[in-house]
């Protein structure tokens, strides 16, 4: 269950004036469809279908037991905007929000091919729209940066960081923006199921389509021609022609006992011309290579829940770990199997990895969500090598090939206004930034040639701040509304080692 801070405040008065009223009324009495609509609908939806936080429904909890669903209500849960409700619910709301959150809903959700159908809009038909851009700059060198405080995205120019465009997205994004590969338009992804289809030379949207109802993400195929969008509600990868964003297939996400798993993630395999997806509730991976007649599914056995993954730049391996697990698996994927245990420590946010050449070797290092901690991965012997402290933990991390720096972000606790600057051939923090005193640092990306890196002030009335890469000095600072992230056409496109893919 997650809600924004900022109504916490309300919540606390309209909870104490409830209690008020609620007093001497027997515990049975307690009204878990009221407690619901008051604290959580806000985030997670009138008829608990989700919006920026996930569907609270029995078939999306099932790996949520009732304690454990307690404790998250009661402390809040890390690495999200979900806060702790145990100064402002007794035990007995709490449990009876518990109850309601895993009964049967009234009406049961549903999203089929039919609805898919109805919401899908063209609004420019492919090859209608000049091939020109309608501004100067060097396509290669744009940023999209996704602007969470008002739901809208700007354009920037990478060498003169003047904004070109601003433009309304959808409500609530969430990951990293996907381009063509020619970089020409870029796909949206809003938590609501909606992928908007954008066309950066002519500054238009040219297509949309809803394609479920609670979504995590998109990957683009290496050719460009397919986009496949992985969902929570209903349980589905959906794969759509990137043309028009038709939809190609729907794949139901079951195993062979007919139960239902929520995709946690779907990335793109270019090497292997495949998409790899991770499921939430089943202890497999799911392959589906896109260059084959036939769109048939590999599910590859893993030894536990994947919440969280990343590859290596050859994409012969996955690294994989479940949120509560403190060891990372490694898949082989030629083999279809698992080939090794990482010992890592607290929650590792593999999803942020990046890596880069060390001592003749490639190393990976991966950001921390509980642990004040950098582990930094020899990907050889699959041995971590390094921990690197930190501040507190961290959400992002960034580098360019170009950059001798790594940047990481202490996005979580009372110092979530620094940003580290780790020298990656010493593997020591050098340097530590504190651009805004008290406002959150995050998020950092590089220009295609990695001599700027372009960071965060993740607040509504935030920024974004260009950093010369060498000396480490502000070099702009642009007003933005919570920019939450920044991606580079030529390092998206080239799926560069030090950025997210
Ligand atoms: Fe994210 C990317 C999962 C919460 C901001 N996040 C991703 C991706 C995954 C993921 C799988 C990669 C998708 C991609 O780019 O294709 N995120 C999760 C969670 O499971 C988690 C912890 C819980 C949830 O609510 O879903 C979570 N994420 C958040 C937030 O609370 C953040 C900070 C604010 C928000 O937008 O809701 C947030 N996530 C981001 C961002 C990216 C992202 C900015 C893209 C990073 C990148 O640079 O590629």
């Amino acid at each position: 269950m997650i809600v924004k801070v900022r109504r916490c405040v309300l919540n606390v008065v309209i909870s104490l004036v409830l209690s008020a009223l609620s007093f001497g009324v027997s515990s049975e009495q307690t009204d878990s469809k009221a407690l619901y609509k008051t604290h959580c609908s806000e985030c997670h939806g009138a008829t608990r279908t989700g919006m920026m936080g996930p569907a609270l429904l029995p078939e999306n909890l099932s790996r949520l037991r009732k304690n454990k669903a307690i404790t998250v209500i009661k402390n809040g849960r890390t690495a999200t905007q979900m806060p702790a409700f145990k100064d402002i619910l007794n035990d007995q709301e709490i449990s009876s929000i518990t109850e309601y959150i895993k009964s049967k809903p009234e009406v049961q959700p549903s999203w089929v091919k039919s609805d898919i159908d109805k919401s899908h809009s063209v609004y420019h038909a492919n090859g209608t729209l000049p091939d020109k851009p309608k501004f100067e700059a060097d396509l290669q060198n744009l940023f999209i940066v996704v602007e969470l405080g008002d739901h809208s995205a700007t354009l920037l120019n990478g060498d003169t960081f003047e904004p070109i465009h601003r433009l309304k997205t959808r409500f609530a994004l969430h990951g990293g923006p996907k381009y063509s590969p020619d970089g020409r338009y870029v796909y949206f992804t809003s938590r609501d199921g909606w992928i908007s289809k954008y066309d950066i030379y002519n500054l238009e949207f040219v297509a949309e389509v809803r394609v479920a109802i609670n979504t995590r993400n998109l990957a683009i195929s290496k050719d460009g021609k397919y986009a496949m969008v992985a969902n929570y509600l209903p349980q589905t990868l959906v794969l759509l022609d990137t043309e028009n964003l038709k939809p190609v297939k729907i794949f139901d996400v079951k195993n062979d006992n007919g139960e239902t798993s929520r995709v946690a993630a779907v990335y793109t395999a270019p090497p292997r011309n495949s998409f790899i997806a991770a499921l939430k509730d089943f202890k497999e991976v799911w392959e589906i290579p896109y260059d084959q007649a036939e769109l048939k599914v590999r599910k590859i056995p893993v030894d536990d829940y994947l919440d969280d993954f990343f590859f290596d730049q050859s994409y012969k391996h996955l690294i994989g770990a479940s949120r509560d697990s403190k060891d990372g698996q490694v898949i082989d994927l030629e083999l279809g199997k698992k080939i090794k245990t990482i010992d890592l420590a607290g929650m590792p946010h593999l999803g942020s990895g990046i890596t880069w050449e060390y001592k003749g070797k490639t190393v990976m290092a991966t950001p921390n969500l509980k642990d004040g901690q950098v582990s930094v991965i020899d990907m050889t012997t699959w041995e971590v090598i390094k921990r690197i402290e930190t501040k507190g933990p961290g959400f992002f991390m960034r580098s360019h090939k170009n950059s001798k720096y790594a940047f990481v972000d202490v996005f979580f606790g009372p110092n979530k206004d620094l940003m580290h600057a780790i020298d990656k051939e010493t593997l020591e923090i050098v340097e530590t930034l504190k651009p805004i005193p008290g406002k959150t640092a995050a998020h950092i990306e590089f220009t295609k040639d990695g001599s700027h890196a372009l960071m965060s002030i993740w607040e509504n009335d935030g920024a974004l701040i260009v950093y010369d890469a060498k000396t480490l000095k502000e070099v702009k600072r642009l007003p933005m509304k919570k920019p939450s992230g920044k991606y580079n056409v030529h390092n998206k496109t080239n799926y560069a080692s030090g950025t997210s893919h």
